[in-house]
């Protein structure tokens, strides 16, 4: 999955892809390095980021959404406003993305009745505060439990299971050794029989173990895109698409070269 963030915030590429022009020219290059869903975001999520409304929301994502109506992969939509929901399905999106995980109240019925795919997110708390003390007493257990419990929710509203994807959401309420641990321990979540989506594209945990900058997380990146699908991660969002899929082409020939 590539990101494409169209706001002028995001905490890697904010700003880059506010005009309209280059965000398309960008997701096309996305979608011909390989990426197999183009995920497109009109409001940024970092830690301390203040909201923006669905107006806006919606001026940012439309023009974009529109433009990749005939691209040769689905595009998703990371929004948790069920109008953006809304608006973004009518206009052709095949997939929400809501790091809230369809939890506003209405989000959960826009979704199930367009048949579009969905990927659920575990989040501790609200963006503007959710990095101030992270505390959990089982991370695994809890991240485990709640995505158990939004998946149980989908499907009674007439979701079908097949369309779920459930995300632990690293660095979204977490720390460091919280999102360490989770991605070691991926294959619990995996165990729930939804694919599981892990976003770890230069976020700052790979920051605190390298010591670098967001600029300068290309190869942790794809060290961790890697890590994460051999714990059982079946889509990786990432900002980096024509390096992660040589790590992973390298990861599936190993696979198929079995014991010969
Ligand atoms: N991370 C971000 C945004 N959306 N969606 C899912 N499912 N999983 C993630 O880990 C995830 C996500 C944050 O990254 P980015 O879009 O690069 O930054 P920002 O939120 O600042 O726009």
């Amino acid at each position: 999955m590539g990101v494409v963030n169209v706001t002028p915030d995001s905490f890697s590429d904010g700003g880059r892809f506010l005009d309209p022009q280059q965000a398309v020219a960008h997701a096309k290059r996305l979608i011909d390095e390989g990426a197999d869903i183009i995920d497109i975001g009109g409001e940024s999520t970092r830690p301390g980021a203040g909201p923006v409304d669905a107006a806006e929301e919606l001026r940012r994502v439309l023009p974009l959404l529109r433009a990749l109506r005939d691209a040769r992969v689905p595009v998703s939509v990371d929004t948790s406003k069920p109008q953006v929901m809304k608006v973004s399905l009518a206009e052709g999106a095949s997939i929400i993305n809501d790091v809230n995980a369809l939890r506003a109240p209405g989000a959960l019925q826009n979704v199930a009745a367009s048949g579009a795919g969905l990927c659920m997110m575990h989040m501790q708390g609200e963006p503007r505060m959710m990095q101030d003390a992270p505390h959990y007493l089982d991370v695994v257990g809890e991240v485990r439990a709640f995505l158990l419990a939004r998946i149980d929710a989908a499907v009674a509203m007439g979701v079908a299971r097949e369309s779920i994807a459930i995300d632990p959401g690293f660095g979204f309420g977490k720390t460091a050794g919280h999102n360490l641990a989770l991605l070691r321990n991926l294959r619990r979540l995996a165990e729930l029989g939804a694919p599981v989506l892990a976003g770890l594209s230069r976020k700052s945990t790979l920051g605190v173990i390298t010591g670098r900058p967001t600029s300068e997380r290309l190869p942790v990146s794809v060290a961790a895109a890697l890590l994460a699908v051999q714990h059982g991660a079946r889509i990786v969002r990432v900002h980096d698409v024509a390096a992660t899929r040589d790590a992973l082409a390298l990861l599936a020939a190993v696979e198929a070269a079995g014991n010969r």
